[in-house]
């Protein structure tokens, strides 16, 4: 019986059709669906905390208004991502679980401090920008609970792309104080946005994800699609990026660039980077924090259902 479900799963998937949450699916393609949504949403809602940092220091209300907005959509991408992956059968419970013990990933990138105005300039053009690249492929992946999420969140991180872009074309407009923190951001977050896109893909360990109609295009491929993209935005905007062997490649029609400090990104992934240890304090203090509320949404549900039994 199970080999015609099979079938009927790969013919879907091989079609570019949509697997469904009440569909038959492979134990394997749930769990690996329920480890990447999970550690995406986690992504999402740790990823507040480094521009968070920002919003009472925000040089305009115009400034703190856009960024306002924008962790609050990061938040909002969190729980849209944390809803998809309770279609597979895990609690919200459990998934914080997962992240508090640390048994749980996010991305690295969020782990490297905001130090100054221009971080959160640099975020939204290269982390934002990275974050669309890998997350438009994902609209049209297997999972349809997974793929609609991200219609709506591409949306989103573009606009958060382009106020970042804004945010620096305005410094670089500026004083030259201002154009060195720009510079000085740019150095800073170039390398670990390009390691966002994880380990080259001989050393992709979740290669299934692929067969699966997951990950539509490699860890690799996304990351060079990214830098060709970057590279004019980085002249448009007068900044240096951080990397001497970057330079186009007209036989293979892509840039070239240096190689990736792995070392360093195993240490970051591996819970060892400068901020690990206070992201993951501050997400469990907000969760200890917020118990009340938890607890008095549970007892009015309760009050809610009794009332109407009777
Ligand atoms: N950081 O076999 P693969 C955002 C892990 S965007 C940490 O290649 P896979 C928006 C990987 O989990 C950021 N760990 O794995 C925002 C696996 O370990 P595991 C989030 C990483 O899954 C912007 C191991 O290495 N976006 O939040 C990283 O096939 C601004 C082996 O790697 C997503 O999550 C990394 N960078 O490919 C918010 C997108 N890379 O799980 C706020 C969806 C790899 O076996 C502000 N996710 N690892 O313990 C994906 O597309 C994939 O999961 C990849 C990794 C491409 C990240």
């Amino acid at each position: 019986e199970n080999a015609a479900y099979q079938a009927e799963f790969d013919a879907k998937v091989d079609a570019g059709g949509f697997i469904e949450a009440k569909d038959w699916m492979p134990e394997a393609y749930r769990k690996t669906l329920i480890r990447q949504i999970s550690q995406h949403a986690h992504s999402e809602i740790v990823g507040m905390l480094p521009e968070g940092n920002w919003i009472s220091r925000a040089p305009s209300l115009k400034r703190k208004a856009i960024l306002l907005a924008k962790v609050q959509d990061e938040g909002g991408h969190g729980l849209y991502l944390y809803a998809a992956a309770e279609t597979l059968g895990v609690s919200r419970d459990e998934l914080m679980e997962a992240l508090h013990s640390r048994r749980a990933k996010y991305s690295s990138i969020f782990n490297y401090p905001t130090l100054n105005w221009a971080d959160v300039g640099v975020i939204g053009w290269l982390v934002d920008g990275a974050a669309i690249m890998n997350q438009i492929p994902l609209c049209k992946c297997s999972y349809g609970p997974y793929a609609r999420a991200m219609i709506r969140v591409c949306k989103e991180e573009s606009f958060h792309q382009r106020q970042g872009y804004d945010l620096l074309l305005t410094m670089m407009r500026g004083t030259p104080e201002q154009q060195e923190m720009v510079q000085d951001a740019v150095n800073r977050w170039w390398w670990p946005s390009i390691m966002m896109f994880g380990p080259h893909d001989k050393d992709s360990v979740h290669t299934d994800s692929a067969r699966w109609g997951i990950k539509r295009i490699s860890n690799d491929d996304l990351r060079q699609k990214f830098v060709d993209a970057t590279v004019k935005q980085a002249e448009v905007l007068g900044v240096t990026l951080p990397d001497p062997e970057l330079k186009w490649n007209a036989e293979r029609g892509h840039y070239d660039f240096g190689a990736i400090d792995w070392e360093e990104f195993w240490n970051v992934v591996n819970g060892h980077g400068q901020c690990n240890v206070d992201r993951l304090a501050e997400r469990v203090q907000a969760w200890e924090d917020g118990a009340w509320v938890r607890e008095a949404a549970l007892a009015h549900a309760e009050k809610q259902a009794a009332r109407e039994q009777a």
